[in-house]
């Protein structure tokens, strides 16, 4: 998963409300560890960024999905005031300050970067001569701080699912391959690249066997030159960095069973506020719903056996919700 950072689209007309709702919606993900709130924040500023229309006062944007009394009120302070008290005193809070700056890191959370400040260690800089209290996924984040922070052109991203895509065709032609997130979304920036590959012979039903299938591929890439470090390497999920030219990107690849593909295809495109909207309507449609599976709920509230899904408009169709394309689905 990539870090979020504040979006800088000029083009949207009421960008400095999203930038401002935003940074308190990494606050309270971050610092206050309230996770609604942050969602709920997050839900605003992509109810306004959506809009396509300024929005001259707190009154005119609580019409919008997602806007409650709240953060209207928020957004007469800052036209009022041109800015936020509250964001003021988050951005002279110490705590806050360290913790924002830490969890820049890959791999560093909120816990850690909690940890971290509390044993004085309040910014990059002495975090580079303490890598001791760090991990080795951290101590990876540390030395690609800057690589990580820099978002991949979408051009970049199609160089690298044409290597894999290759790569994998040729180890087996019955690999299927599909990288997800912002990239499917069609965004032109991506954080990270989320990959997501799977094989017939791969069934969820068989998966007390072990298989070394991940390894064998991430060794082909990394024989490539595509993949230059490994920050982890299970049965099902590798994750590391690859690099095409000068920068080091995030890359992930999930190898799914083939029987869930699908389900694995729809939850890593997200976005994440999609991802929970449709959770909760298959929910109302009497389905549980996750990356693994779509299943009915029984009338004793214990699920039952996953439905067969071969295709992910199947799982649209059976929760009847209607079909989004991916990139129908940035919200
Ligand atoms: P970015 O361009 O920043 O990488 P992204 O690809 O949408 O944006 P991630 O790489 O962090 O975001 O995650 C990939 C997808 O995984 C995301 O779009 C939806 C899914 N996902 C991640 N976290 C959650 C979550 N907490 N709830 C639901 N879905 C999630």
């Amino acid at each position: 998963m990539s870090k979020r950072k504040a979006p800088s689209d000029s083009t949207n007309p009421n960008h400095d409300f999203c930038e401002f709702l935003i940074e308190l919606a990494d606050y309270e993900k971050n610092v206050a560890r309230n996770i609604y709130k942050s969602n709920a924040y997050r839900k605003a500023a992509s109810a306004l960024a959506k809009h396509g229309k300024r929005i001259k006062s707190g009154e005119e944007a609580q019409k919008l999905d997602g806007i409650g009394d709240k953060i209207s009120k928020k957004i007469d302070e800052f036209l009022e005031t041109g800015k936020l008290k509250k964001l003021d005193n988050i951005r002279n809070d110490d705590a806050s300050v360290s913790i924002k700056e830490l969890t820049r890191v890959s791999g560093i959370g909120p816990a850690k970067a909690k940890e971290l400040y509390d044993s004085g260690v309040t910014n990059i800089d002495i975090l580079l001569k303490n890598q001791d209290k760090l991990n080795h996924h951290q101590i990876l984040g540390l030395k690609y701080l800057n690589d990580f922070e820099e978002k991949i052109p979408r051009n970049e991203v199609i160089e690298v699912e044409q290597i894999i895509k290759k790569t994998l065709h040729n180890l087996d032609p019955k690999y299927k391959v599909t990288i997800c997130g912002s990239y499917r979304r069609g965004k032109e920036f991506s954080g990270d690249i989320d990959t997501l590959i799977s094989h017939p012979s791969f069934m969820s039903h068989g998966l007390k066997k072990k298989s070394d299938k991940l390894q064998v591929v991430v060794d082909i890439l990394k024989k490539n030159n595509l993949i230059t470090e490994t920050i982890s390497l299970g049965e099902a999920k590798f994750m590391g960095v690859c690099k095409v030219n000068r920068i080091s990107r995030r890359l992930d690849i999930r190898l799914n069973p083939y029987d869930q593909f699908y389900c694995a295809v729809l939850y890593f495109t997200g976005s994440d506020l999609f991802n929970k909207q449709m959770r909760e309507h298959a929910i109302n449609q009497g389905f549980t719903l996750n990356e693994y599976t779509l299943r009915p709920m029984g009338s004793t509230g214990i699920p039952g056996e996953p439905v067969e899904i071969t295709s992910e408009k199947d799982i649209f169709d059976y929760i009847d919700y209607p079909y989004k394309k991916p990139e129908e689905r940035n919200i």
